[in-house]
């Protein structure tokens, strides 16, 4: 067994999902991607998907400061503003024309299933285009609270974004059950005292206590299962179990 033991904890029922969006909801990422890389490519600065890896989840400064890592001149405060602006009309050219078809598999299921089960949802993201995505994507009716990058003063791994959606359902950090596909997402989920369910690959979601490929043959049952651990986390016959549709 190599599950984190419960031992001294009495089990709390789950009450709320606080999902991220990019990469758990919906691949922002790529856009994301198209953008910076424009504007790199306009300063005569290397940029790849590689690089792009550690852009996600982080903010939209924090972004531009890892690609500026490999510029040779620096950049004001002033010319920093400029080239986030930029970057971030070239992304909302793209991201405004996104629809419901690119809602990534399994989410509107999982969503549908937390609303008839009574458990409260909100989006906790970095992106401050968060509230347009969502309304986008017609998936307000399924949340309760929409929080993006302009609701926060401390970006992730700092835990506020999941406490301020904890606090606006009134809850308290064991009922909830943060989803998330970046590293540092997972440690303000951590930060904030919350069970964190990594969306991804398992190799680079070391800290979360379980990891799913995606939402495909996610279900509200084994998501009960696993928070209320009854399943034994980071178990791999568990978790390849978890993986397979019910009706195989
Ligand atoms: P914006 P998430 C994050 O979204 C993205 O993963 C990250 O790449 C982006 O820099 C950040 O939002 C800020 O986005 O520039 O639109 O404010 O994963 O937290 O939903
Ligand atoms: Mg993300």
């Amino acid at each position: 067994m190599h599950g984190k033991g419960n031992k001294g904890r009495f089990n709390v029922a789950l009450k709320a999902v606080l999902f991220d969006l990019d990469g758990v909801i919906v691949d922002t990422a790529k856009y994301h991607y198209i953008a910076w890389k424009g504007l790199a490519d306009r300063l005569g600065i290397f940029f790849d998907e590689a690089i792009n890896e550690r852009l996600k989840g982080v903010s939209r400064m924090a972004s531009l400061d890892i690609i500026l890592e490999r510029s040779e001149k620096a950049y004001s405060a002033d010319e920093k503003e400029a080239l986030a602006t930029e970057k971030n009309d070239a992304y909302v050219v793209m991201v405004k024309k996104i629809t419901p078809a690119e809602i990534l598999p399994g989410v509107v299921n999982f969503l549908q299933e937390l609303r008839e089960a009574g458990i409260k949802s909100s989006v906790c993201s970095a992106s401050k285009s968060a509230g347009m995505i969502i309304d986008l994507l017609d998936l307000n009716p399924f949340f309760d609270e929409v929080l993006g990058g302009s609701d926060i003063t401390r970006p992730k791994p700092d835990p506020e974004i999941f406490e301020m959606a904890r606090d606006r359902l009134g809850l308290i950090s064991s009922e909830c059950l943060v989803v998330e596909d970046a590293f540092a997402g997972i440690v303000a989920a951590k930060r904030a005292g919350m069970k964190a369910l990594g969306m991804g690959e398992e190799s680079i979601l070391t800290n979360a206590d379980i990891v799913f490929h995606d939402m495909t043959y996610f279900n509200l049952h084994d998501v009960h299962l696993f928070f209320d651990q009854k399943i034994a986390l980071k178990e791999e016959s568990t978790r390849a179990c978890l993986r397979k549709p019910k009706d195989l």
